[in-house]
């Protein structure tokens, strides 16, 4: 990695920002490769480098409609945990938290991996019940957790209403004190900039508007710079998995919702650990700049625009201030949407289809930011093989005819 002293940094400001040393090529589209992968969010860019370090597959290409991170990769609150009920999803979500664990290491770029711990909080009997329930599947399945109740969660944040009179009373929580916050346009220039490094071709610009099956198996995709052959492609589209879907004849079981977040005025540190709360539809964390980031439940209807609509940000912030009154006079600095493809299931789909050679990756809903490296990795070998890796095959399609659903309504975090 190239290091710039103060000075560097003075004279190409003066520069005006010029002959900065790129950190991938600005490649010319080869007429083949051997794999394609529409989508340079996180997930596409964690199978394209997972393609070439651990499968020698090289003479790849990502094809990226906007430019590299710039769907939800960069637009969500970056939490990152695993605490999810079903062992399938713990399998995968886990999967993912052990390579958080070393992923600034191995791409050589920092991450800002941070495990501060989240708190998913209860307020009903409920809530504490299936925390409880949640919080023992996890343990079996080798995941750190406890259940907290009213004063261990005061002690760890100070700064909450935890008393009896709040308008949303805190029972309890579950704590994992493993997860936490990543920076998460770091997690693509990181994955593209070692991608790059190892070969594959990192396509910006370069919209997929259709696809080429000629006898029920995929050769390629056609772009707004031309056609390009491949025998292998992996969509990890999120937000436009639908609208891919339907290029290639498949209907996918997708709602396309908008979901938003805030930034406010930059703090004093004042929260050291991630507080959601599924049940009044907010959370919260601060970043390391000291903006308190805060999320909220999706839009309820269907869109592409990627805002959102008022009345969600007021009630979230309701949430937020009945239960953090000291943030009641904090500015918001900024708001935005991003759009999350939502399964039945609140599951993601990875996945063969009736073409051969096209897979799917998507429908992460409000929670595919926590599994990028994971999700990357298996999907990576399932490409590479031809075959879903055995943490990935319970997430096929095949689960809506076979009736073999995961819920995950409870452990999303997000209400959707
Ligand atoms: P993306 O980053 O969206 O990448 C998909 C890419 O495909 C885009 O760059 C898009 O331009 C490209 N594309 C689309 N169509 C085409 C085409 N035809 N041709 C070429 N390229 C195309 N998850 C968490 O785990 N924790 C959180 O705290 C969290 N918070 C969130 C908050 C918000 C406000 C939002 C919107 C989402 C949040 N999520 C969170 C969800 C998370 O952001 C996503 O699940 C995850 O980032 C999806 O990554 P991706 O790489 O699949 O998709
Ligand atoms: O999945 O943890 C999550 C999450 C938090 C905010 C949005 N998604």
């Amino acid at each position: 990695m190239q290091r710039y002293s103060g000075f560097g940094l003075v004279k190409h400001a003066l520069r005006h920002h010029e002959d900065w040393q790129r950190q991938w090529r600005n490649p010319t589209p080869k007429p083949r490769y051997d794999v394609i992968i529409v989508g340079g969010g996180g997930h596409g860019l964690a199978t394209a480098y997972y393609l070439a370090k651990e499968h020698g597959i090289t003479n790849v290409a990502v094809l990226e409609k906007g430019w590299l991170g710039g769907g939800n990769t960069a637009r969500n609150t970056t939490i990152v945990r695993s605490n999810y009920l079903w062992d399938e999803s713990a399998a995968l979500y886990e999967h993912a938290m052990k390579h958080w664990e070393g992923l600034s290491q191995e791409l050589n770029y920092n991450v800002m991996f941070s495990q501060r711990g989240v708190l998913n909080l209860g307020h009903t009997l409920q809530d504490m019940r299936d925390i409880q329930r949640r919080v023992n599947a996890n343990r079996l399945n080798g995941i750190d957790g406890e259940v907290l109740d009213a004063e261990g969660v005061q002690s760890l944040v100070p700064i909450m209403d935890c008393s009896k009179r709040a308008r949303y009373p805190v029972m309890g929580a579950s704590w994992q004190p493993r997860a936490g916050v990543a920076r998460h346009d770091a997690v693509a220039w990181g994955y593209a900039r070692a991608a790059d490094a190892l070969g594959v071709d990192l396509l910006q610009n370069t919209e997929v508007t259709g696809f080429k099956i000629r006898d029920g198996q995929i050769q390629g995709v056609h772009t707004n710079r031309g056609d390009i052959e491949s025998k292998t492609v992996g969509c990890v589209t999120a937000g436009n998995s639908s609208v891919l879907a339907s290029m290639a004849g498949l209907n996918l079981p997708l709602e396309s919702h908008p979901l938003q977040a805030l930034v406010s005025e930059p703090l004093k540190p004042v929260l050291d650990t991630v507080v959601m709360s599924n049940h009044v539809h907010g959370y919260i964390s601060q970043s390391d700049k000291g903006d308190l980031v805060i999320g909220a439940g999706i839009d309820g209807y269907n869109g592409y625009g990627q805002r959102g609509s008022y009345p969600t940000v007021e009630h979230t912030l309701q949430a937020i201030v009945e239960m953090f009154p000291i943030f009641s006079r904090v500015r918001m600095n900024r708001q935005w949407g991003g759009i999350v493809d939502t399964c039945p299931d609140a599951c993601p789909i990875l996945s063969k289809t009736k073409v051969k050679g096209l897979y799917f990756n998507c429908g992460w809903g409000t929670g595919g930011f926590k599994a990028t490296p994971g999700s990357g990795h298996v999907f990576a070998a399932s490409l590479a093989k031809g075959e879903m890796h055995p943490i990935a095959a319970p997430f096929s399609i095949d689960r809506f005819h076979s009736g073999a659903l995961i819920d995950e309504h409870g452990a999303a975090g997000v209400a959707h």
